[in-house]
């Protein structure tokens, strides 16, 4: 219904706000009177106020606020009829204290300017056309039409629009889990959180909201992010190729311009304004094994027995729905588990961290507890006509918390104490589109809550599944004290990396979904998610083995690494193919685990700095034209570029390396990049690059975190003629003694010459790891070394390996190694 009312009809924009006095003529026949519903559009602005960082301006009815939220982001809101919403936002928690140099307003003879150090925000006194442009006056960002709004009868409010002018060369990138192409130039895409079984390239809209793109024109970006929860559209020039358009069904036109001019600052500074992951358990960056489901008890021990027979590493085993007693969330099946904290605890002796499912739905049961105590308290959700809001799934018959409730929330949160004291170290949220058997979801007259801001389930249904693992991870943290909690969820609304990791919902075993979860990750990743992965294999379907091992091969650069399958497939462990699958699966999860020193520091450069941890190469290179259409490589952390195998039977592929020089992972081989060469792709390996100059620190194989002591840290040293710099983080791994400044941050700094090469370390921060010594892997050099200095001492204990590496020991807390 909406797609054919956003043609744009160029006379309504001359036109003023209809005499809407004129309407009520209530004389005999009021229906004959009502004039059609057209799109109103903002007449020219009367003038302009200030209130602290807030500017405000009207065209005599309807109200635009323009906010300094920092030096590079402004926000703009629209109230039709000058009423704003209350301040509130699940998306960003606090809009105060951020830094804001200098700001103030100015008024020129054609337009108001609200300004900056960095950016300006222009409102055009001719028709209050919107536009945003650099200290250097380079316009990044202009309406192509003023805001508009449109009433919706059905609801008796309005949708709210904004028209931006879309370039000729203009791309974008983000929208979540969006399941196509990686710039979404040319598409129109929608956002309701949505379970989708099997779904299918192109499908629309899937499990997530993200509404946050980023525009790249003429290799300068800029992001806009549209925080409105309700039904949300965007067009990027897909109607129109000159028009980029997003729209909701309701609420507030609402949005932040974030400036550029790098991509890289773009995603940095929606982190700013929307979080950043906190820092995870370290086994939760290890290898994890699901399935649909493993039970009784003694399939879980068969599984997990088998992977420490094989040598496979692997720390997170998963419970799906049929541990439950009849689906009941918070119970135990006793037939197929008699004695939960027995195994919990000999699986952990074991080092696996036992992870369990929970969904939304709550069984309607006079019998059962939580329902009990949900229906005394009336925490559930009710229908606007006041009953409580009913609908099938797993365990029958639910009723469904209201998570947008603090009170509930902290309910929910303390109902994991049984769980937390049966040693259970995570905790999965399923189903929380809200999924429901039938409908889909809610009925939208359902009442919410909504932190005392009040909504329909048209308004809160995008944040549900955000507000139900928010309930999760702080009820966990609760619970466990000083550790940190583990959960993953399906749906999520922007800001949902705050209290979790993701996976990409129901894929299926087939090359596409292969293909289609690299693009997922990057885009999710670039969208605020860095902490995601993909159901290894395939959920539904039957991968081959090739299809399974070129799958581990790149989940191993997913920040999350889980293999899962659905109940009605063939068993799917990193063994179920036989050899040489099996071996190049250990192959692999081994590297996982050597890398995790390398993965667990481009953690924490996320959650500290807002680092997104998968980097599309556009990221990278945004100046470089074709970069924008680029979507198989990228890096992990940025000194690893990985570019996974993504069809049968490849032998080689074309790999484009950013500018620089690249060592070839496997063979050490020096290439030059700015250009796509040909690599070799037999089953056993994948396209890994590492950035010339780069210290990957890496950890002994181990079969999972914990499981030894760490004598020695390895540092690979690739030689480099320019200067490069590294970085280390080191903490205990599982508490949060990191907020008070207990970690290890590391840098090093690696320049070479063609007959020197020097390193130095130098650390901040008040943690001491317990090894003593760093075994030194020198990569690269370009001449047979005499002499090697560590600290004004000689080294005289160093081997040439037969591969040209040059291998020592050092103490870890050396600040200078120079080897000639
Ligand atoms: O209606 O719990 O996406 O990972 O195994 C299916 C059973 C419910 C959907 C999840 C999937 C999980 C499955 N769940």
């Amino acid at each position: 219904m909406m797609e054919d009312k956003n043609t744009l009809n160029p006379e309504l924009l001359s036109q003023k706000l209809v005499e809407e006095d004129d309407e009520f003529h209530h004389v005999n026949n009021p229906a004959a009177s009502i004039k059609p519903i057209v799109k109103k559009y903002l007449g020219a602005p009367v003038g302009a106020t200030q209130k602290g960082n807030k500017f405000f301006f009207t065209d005599g009815d309807a109200k635009v606020e323009v906010t300094v939220v920092t030096d590079e982001i402004i926000r703009v809101r629209l109230a039709p009829h000058s009423v704003f919403l209350d301040e509130f936002s699940y998306a960003v928690p606090k809009l105060e204290n951020k830094k804001i140099s200098l700001f103030g307003l100015r008024e020129e003879e054609t337009e108001y300017i609200v300004y900056t150090n960095i950016v300006n925000c222009h409102v055009r006194k001719k028709d209050f056309f919107i536009s945003f442009s650099d200290n250097q006056n380079h316009v990044t960002s202009s309406d192509a039409v003023p805001m508009h709004w449109e009433e919706n009868i059905k609801f008796g409010g309005y949708y709210v629009y904004c028209t931006k002018e879309c370039r000729t060369d203009e791309s974008f990138f983000g929208l979540g889990d969006k399941p196509t192409e990686f710039n979404l130039r040319g598409k129109r895409l929608k956002n309701w959180n949505t379970d989708a079984y099997s779904f299918a390239w192109n499908q629309d809209p899937l499990y997530r909201s993200i509404p946050f793109y980023i525009s790249l024109n003429e290799g300068i970006a800029h992001g806009i992010f549209f925080d409105n929860t309700f039904k949300t559209d965007f067009d990027f020039g897909a109607e129109d190729p000159t028009k980029t358009s997003f729209w909701a069904e309701g609420g507030e036109l609402q949005y932040y311009y974030i400036h550029g001019p790098h991509m890289m600052d773009v995603v940095k500074r929606y982190h700013l304004i929307t979080g950043t992951h906190p820092m995870p358990p370290l086994w939760a960056l290890g290898y994890h094994q699901c399935r649909w489901s493993y039970y009784p008890e003694s399939k879980v021990r068969m599984v997990t027995k088998t992977f420490r027979e094989q040598k496979i590493p692997c720390d997170g085993i998963y419970l799906d729905i049929d541990y439950m007693d009849g689906y009941r969330c918070f119970t135990w099946n006793r037939k197929y588990f008699p004695d939960p904290k027995k195994m919990i605890k000999e699986l952990a002796d074991q080092g696996f961290k036992t992870v369990v499912i929970i969904d939304p739905g709550i069984r309607v049961d006079d019998n059962y507890a939580v329902f009990k105590e949900g229906k005394e308290n009336k925490y559930f959700c009710r229908r606007c006509d006041d009953y409580f809001m009913e609908g099938h799934v797993w365990p029958g018959r639910c009723q469904f918390p209201d998570f947008t409730n603090p009170e509930v929330r902290e309910w929910w949160g303390g109902l994991f104490d049984e769980l937390v004291q049966l040693g259970v170290a995570g905790v999965w949220n399923d189903m929380n589109e809200p999924a429901v058997f039938g409908n889909g979801t809610f009925p939208d007259d359902v009442r919410h809550q909504y932190d005392g801001h009040r909504g329909s389930h048209r308004k809160a249904h995008n944040v549900y599944g955000m507000q139900m693992v928010r309930a999760t991870y702080e009820g966990l943290r609760n619970l466990m004290k000083n550790k940190r909690p583990f959960t993953i969820t399906r749906a999520g609304y922007s800001g949902v990396q705050r209290f979790s990791s993701v996976w990409t919902g129901d894929n299926v075993a087939s090359w596409e979904h292969l293909k289609l979860g690299n693009i997922q990750i990057q885009r999710l990743s670039v969208s605020g998610i860095s902490f995601s992965g993909t159901d290894i294999g395939g959920f539904s379907g039957e991968p081959d083995g090739e299809l399974f091992t070129r799958w581990i091969q790149m989940g191993t650069f997913s920040p999350f690494m889980r293999a899962h399958s659905a109940g009605d497939t063939k068993e799917r462990e990193p063994w179920s193919f036989g050899e040489p699958y099996t071996a190049i699966n250990r192959k692999f999860i081994e590297l996982r685990y050597r890398l995790l020193p390398y993965l667990y520091s481009a953690f924490w450069e996320h959650h500290r700095y807002g680092f997104p941890i998968v980097r599309p190469i556009v990221l990278q290179e945004q100046q470089e034209d074709g970069n924008q259409f680029r979507q198989d490589e990228f890096t992990y952390g940025d000194k690893i570029l990985i570019c996974p195998v993504l069809e049968p039977g490849q032998k080689s592929r074309k790999v484009y390396l950013p500018k620089g020089k690249w060592y070839n992972f496997w063979t050490q081989e020096v290439a030059e990049g700015g250009k796509e060469i040909i690599v070799a792709t037999p089953l056993d390996t994948i396209p890994i690059f590492v950035k010339a100059g780069s210290v990957i620190p890496e950890y002994p194989v181990m079969q999972y975190v914990g499981e030894k002591e760490i004598e020695e840290v390895k540092l690979n040293i690739y030689f480099s003629d320019t200067e490069a710099n590294s970085f280390l983080f080191e903490d205990y791994g599982e508490t949060f003694a990191y907020e008070q400044d207990i970690y290890l941050e590391k840098k090093f700094v690696v320049k070479g010459k063609e007959n020197k090469m020097t390193i130095q370390q130098s650390m901040e921060g008040l943690y001491t790891p317990r090894y003593e010594n760093y075994h030194i892997n020198i990569i690269g050099l370009p001449f047979k070394p005499t002499r090697i200095i560590a600290d004004n001492n000689e080294v005289k204990d160093f081997v040439m390996a037969a591969d040209k590496s040059v291998q020592l020991k050092l103490r870890k807390n050396f600040t200078q190694l120079v080897i000639s």
